[in-house]
């Protein structure tokens, strides 16, 4: 096996930057390019050193920290060194060109990791929520990466196979004993706990969710012109976002600035005021509202309280879905007709003077959390594809003992789907899968 080395962090200026090397011959690289303060016997596993690391000739390279971990107990179970130098570009690579030229070879993207997998200290769902932790970019796509990578889904997806295990195994004694064995009862059984996996599988593999926690939860305002949604993007905001002006048409463009609530990512869009127009670039801004709500996963329907309701209110109104808010907003000027016309909205407010502001921020709070998933989600395109497969043979499975068809004719769909989930933790991974998880990775993890 060989030794590879890497700068584990980013390259740029920094305060830290970690060449990393792992392998057989660790101990005798760091022994060779590090000399702590002290001595070179002081070298000790998994104990943080100060000193220098030294050149060809001698000459100091930087000031450095550094610590020997002793196999299995490493990232990758082999011996592994760490070296933390100064951060910028000079240091880090001159102590990886040492390291190099001491019999270390460059790492390939991900090849630590890889020796973590491939040396069984974690599974490949594990592996590739080390890179959904880099990539996170919310609080709430953090803590869901995490769980995964302390074994969330491979706990999860290890007990169905445990389970496939178990129902292949007794449907292969009904064949050996059929007079031992009640065949009825069992494939009932079967049905059961295959739907039962079912249910779970494609709830975690929910495209909406796992959207939600990845990328953020969209929340849209929309309704007619002059309504005060930009008032009320600036009024969510709590700073002058977008230009308010009192013509109706004001806003063309979708404006779109990004807040965190709860540690979710939410996007909020202000849209053009829904109308016919002849003017071609506020169509052309109707037409991106109109495409932005649809795809909303929060719509804001903005009603005005000042004048009575309009014909195109009504008809959006009728639009609504589980998706809407509708907000009764410039209360402050309440007209007659909309006191007694009923809107039923969700909430009033008043953009202008700030009245029920908190209560609808709360509001949108509430549904945002609604996303965020109670037990775990399948992070990556490939965990959720390898669901869904699943899912379809254990369906295949049910419909067959539903038409009668004999146990064994539906355990080659339990089979199917046994191995479909096995490509998730890499149990049943072929190389070629293994390998395109791992081009997907930085170089130094
Ligand atoms: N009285 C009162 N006026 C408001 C309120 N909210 C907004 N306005 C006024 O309504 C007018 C339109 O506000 P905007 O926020 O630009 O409305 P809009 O829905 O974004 O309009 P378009 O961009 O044209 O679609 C402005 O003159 C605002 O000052 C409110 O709560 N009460
Ligand atoms: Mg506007």
């Amino acid at each position: 096996m060989s030794t590879i080395a890497a700068v584990a962090t980013a390259l740029g200026e920094g305060g830290i930057a970690i060449v990393r090397v792992s392998g057989p011959k660790a101990g005798a690289i760091l022994k060779d390019v590090f000399r702590p303060i002290g001595g070179r016997k002081a070298i000790k596993s998994h104990r943080f050193m100060y000193g220098h690391c030294l050149d060809e000739d001698g000459r100091v390279i930087d000031e450095c920290m550094a610590v020997f971990m002793k196999g299995p107990r490493s990232y990758t179970r082999e011996d592994v060194a760490e070296i933390h130098c100064h951060g910028g570009r000079m240091a880090a690579s001159l102590v990886l060109k040492r390291i190099t030229d001491l019999g270390a070879v460059a790492a390939q993207r991900g090849e630590f990791t890889r020796r973590a997998f491939e040396n069984g200290r974690i599974d490949l769902s594990e592996a590739e929520a080390v890179m959904n932790v880099i990539s996170a970019g919310s609080e709430a796509g953090l803590r869901a990466s995490v769980r995964a990578l302390e074994g969330g889904a491979s706990s999860f997806i290890g007990a169905c196979r445990r389970r496939l295990t178990d129902l292949l195994s007794r449907i292969e004694a009904s064949d050996d004993f059929p007079e031992e064995i009640d065949e009825d009862v069992l494939k009932e059984d079967v049905i059961r706990d295959a739907e039962d996996m079912m249910d779970k599988l494609l709830s975690r593999a929910d495209e909406k969710r796992i959207k939600a926690v990845v990328d953020g939860v969209s929340v849209v305002l929309c309704g007619r012109p002059n309504v005060g949604k930009s008032s009320l993007m600036n009024a969510i905001l709590g700073r002058e976002r977008a230009i308010v002006t009192e013509i109706p048409g004001t806003t063309r463009d979708i404006l779109t600035e990004t807040i965190e609530m709860d540690g979710v990512r939410v996007t909020l869009s202000d849209t053009a005021g829904l109308r016919s127009t002849p003017d071609q670039i506020e169509r052309l801004g109707v037409e991106r509202a109109v495409r932005a709500r649809q795809d909303a996963d929060i719509i804001l329907m903005v009603i005005d309280a000042s004048v009575p309701l309009t014909e195109e209110d009504l008809s959006m109104l009728a639009e609504r879905d589980s998706r809407t808010l509708v907000l009764l907003n410039k209360t402050d000027a309440l007209c007659d007709e909309i006191k007694s016309a009923r809107v039923g909205e969700d909430v009033r407010v008043s953009a202008l003077r700030g009245d029920g502001l908190d209560e609808l921020v709360q509001l949108i709070r509430s549904r945002v959390m609604a996303f965020e998933p109670e037990g775990d989600i399948l992070l990556t395109e490939r965990h959720t594809r390898c669901a869904r497969e699943a899912a379809k043979h254990l369906n295949r499975a049910v419909e067959a003992l539903r038409q009668g068809a004999p146990a064994d004719v539906a355990a080659v769909d339990l089979w199917d789907a046994r191995r479909t989930l096995g490509e998730i933790t890499g149990e049943d991974a072929t190389e070629a899968v293994i390998d395109a998880v791992f081009s997907n990775f930085c170089v130094g993890k």
